[in-house]
């Protein structure tokens, strides 16, 4: 009886919203879905394959997946894009080399006909990192301005402190009131 009312009220008063949670491995996935989930700072090992956390943030649900990103695992996200509303790319902004790898996956990612209805929101991880690049720099490394046909934000995180996470789950909540 519990379970049923559970599900007549999932059903009736929280709609469930899939995102998923990609970049490169260390770019800061895990940190960003545990956060979400808990609040807290959490210590993480490298995600194989993919692990999925709930988080409701004023009676709104969010699934969210975040998908291993060493490249043997690429080539599996698109298997996760289908009912995906938004998408979360993780950016370590310390990283000097693999920027462009992130740049080419993002734009591969946002042709894919499953995903021409998500948003984007793209986290700019380790901001408290001296030298790393700034949110500007990183919209400009990762081409955002030619985006067009997806609603986008870049934020600027730094997990120690959890700063701009609330930010950019605000903003996710913003893009579905406008739907
Ligand atoms: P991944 O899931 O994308 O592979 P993780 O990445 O979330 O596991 O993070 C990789 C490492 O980066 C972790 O360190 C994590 O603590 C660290 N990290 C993530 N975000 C930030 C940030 O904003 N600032 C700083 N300084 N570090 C961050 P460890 O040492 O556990 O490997
Ligand atoms: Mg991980």
């Amino acid at each position: 009886m519990g379970i049923l009312f559970t599900r007549i009220w999932r059903l009736f008063n929280y709609q469930e919203h899939n995102v998923i949670v990609v970049g490169l491995d260390n770019a800061g996935k895990t940190t960003i879905l545990y956060q979400c989930s808990m609040n807290e700072v959490v210590h993480t090992s490298p995600t194989i394959g993919s692990n999925v956390e709930e988080t409701v943030i004023n009676n709104t649900r969010f699934l969210m997946w975040a998908i291993g990103g060493q490249e043997s695992l690429r080539s599996s996200w698109n298997t996760y894009y289908t009912n995906t509303e938004f998408v979360i790319v993780a950016v370590d902004s310390t990283e000097r080399e693999r920027i462009s790898v992130t740049r080419e996956e993002l734009h591969k990612m946002l042709a894919h006909e499953d995903l021409r209805k998500a948003g984007l929101l793209i986290f700019a991880n380790k901001q408290d990192v001296k030298e790393c690049k700034t949110v500007a720099e990183i919209s400009q490394f990762l081409k955002l301005i030619s985006i067009k046909d997806h609603q986008w934000h870049v934020q600027a995180r730094c997990a120690l402190t959890g700063e701009g996470l609330c930010q950019g789950l605000e903003w996710m909540m913003s893009r579905l009131k406008i739907r």
